[in-house]
């Protein structure tokens, strides 16, 4: 009897579901609208109040010791490429860097010399207020995340000189049939995969407003595939192909380096997924050191192709044209963040893992060499899974899923492909061990939410739909 009157009062709300989804699937321009008006009027005033723009003295020649390094990047000293230091993947430091990397973060977030503390200091720049209009969504994306990035890492040096910014290859777990069980999902590298984050590293930490870290992984989104990165590197006749060229021009079948960005965000879930909570959670900067790589790698193709990625920078007008000012660091213009000097002068990136030297390859006890699932011809550097036994089980991974739509506030990454949403249809399929009422609340708890509909792919939003309804939910 119950299951007959949830059927029937859940049809008209998926019947007035499906009308709104014609609707929103005409245009393109309205999903922009309703993102749009969500940025103006539900997350700004929230996260803005968690600390003012205001800065104290104290704070202002801190900052001024760490992007010292960064205002002097004009100086004409001869500058030797691979004088920097290194940056590695996160499984290719000895246990020694990662302790010390570890530490270092630890350090950061420990030190209350400024307010809250220095890694939240730091952070806290990515809710500033027109963070999502200057340094998203546009050609200004990469370069101001690579000037933030090395903020951060100055920062960390400052604590410990031995220390460099590692990166995450998220490629290696685009491979994993379950990358929910990847060694990194452990207290050794970044702590628990789902629900609030409570081991590990980072397991005590809050943000500054009060919320433990947390985490959903697989739900939403997808890993990158190094394929596809490959593809989108040979392809590139220049920025303007993979850069995004304004808010307006998000689509949801896009190939550019912020959308790859953004599917990975939208696939850690909870604290990372939020456009401005994310920075909360150190895996961020690891992320987008790794994102910051693949632009490296497009600046070596550009360059073959005889484009000098310095000064191709895409014909922009407004905040994010090239010689706009550049958000938050404005003694750079947007177009400095193109320059060749950082790489040249200040760090350089390891080499990818890779099993180049055969299956016994990978130079890391937490990689070996395996058939990629994409291509079982190949073989390429996957991660170890783990003994630690987390619980990884439906239940678990439901609460999560739960706890991460109701407590995500603000804008979210979008997830801009249909490519490998997995978690989601696990978890709502006909044989999900979960009850009908849990599959209910959390299908339904999804329609609900607007950051989370409007985060997800229209096919993703359809096949949803459809599934609920061969379910008769
Ligand atoms: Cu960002």
């Amino acid at each position: 009897m119950y299951w007959l009157s949830l059927f029937i009062f859940s049809v008209p709300t998926v019947y007035s579901q499906i009308k709104e989804l014609k609707v929103a699937k005409k245009s393109e321009e309205i999903w922009n609208k309703q993102f749009e008006n969500y940025l103006n009027f539900h997350t700004l005033e929230s996260l803005m109040d968690i600390k003012t723009v205001e800065t104290s003295e104290n704070e202002r020649n801190w900052l001024q010791s760490l992007d010292r390094g960064i205002k002097n990047f004009r100086h004409k000293r001869q500058i030797h490429s691979g004088s920097g230091f290194l940056r590695k993947e996160i499984r290719m430091l000895t246990l020694e860097e990662r302790r010390r990397f570890f530490n270092a973060l630890n350090a950061l977030k420990n030190d209350t010399t400024v307010t809250p503390n220095m890694y939240d200091f730091i952070a806290l720049f990515h809710t500033r207020s027109d963070i999502v209009r200057r340094s998203h969504f546009g050609p200004s994306f990469l370069g101001w995340h690579r000037i933030y990035l090395l903020r951060l890492e100055f920062a960390l040096k400052q604590k410990d000189a031995r220390v460099s910014l590692p990166y995450w290859d998220s490629s290696i777990e685009g491979e994993m049939e379950d990358a929910t069980i990847s060694i990194l999902w452990t207290p050794s590298f970044f702590g628990n995969a789902f629900n609030e984050v409570e081991r590990g590293p980072f397991g005590h930490w809050t943000t500054p407003d009060g919320q433990r870290l947390r985490r959903n992984i697989g739900f939403l989104g997808s890993l990158i595939r190094r394929s596809d990165i490959e593809g989108m590197i040979v392809n590139a006749r220049n920025h303007s192909d993979v850069v995004r060229s304004g808010f307006d021009s998000v689509t949801f079948s896009e190939s550019t380096i912020e959308a790859e960005h953004d599917n990975v965000h939208a696939w850690v879930g909870g604290t990372m997924s939020g456009l401005l909570t994310a920075a909360f959670d150190p895996l961020f900067f690891l992320h987008h050191c790794f994102i910051d790589l693949i632009w490296e790698k497009l600046r070596e193709g550009l360059r073959q192709k005889n484009v000098d990625p310095e000064s191709d920078y895409p014909d922009t007008i407004g905040d994010q044209a090239a010689g706009s000012p550049m958000y938050l660091f404005d003694f750079l213009r947007n177009i400095d963040g193109y320059s060749d000097r950082w790489t040249r002068q200040f760090y350089q990136y390891d080499n990818q893992p890779s099993c180049s030297g055969g299956t016994q390859g990978c130079s890391s006890e937490y990689l070996r060499c395996a058939p990629t699932r994409s291509q079982p011809e190949n073989v390429m550097c996957t991660s170890l899974t783990s003994n630690y036994v987390l619980d990884v089980s439906p239940r678990v991974r439901y609460k999560s899923a739960i706890l991460d739509i109701e407590t995500t506030v603000g804008p979210r990454f979008t997830s801009s492909t249909n490519k490998h949403v997995a978690g989601l249809f696990k978890l709502i399929s006909p044989t999900s061990p979960l009850s009908r009422s849990e599959i209910s609340k959390l299908a339904f708890s999804i329609l609900k939410t607007p950051n989370i509909f409007n985060s997800i792919p229209e096919k993703t939003k359809q096949q949803l739909i459809i599934r609920m309804f061969s379910m008769g939910l």
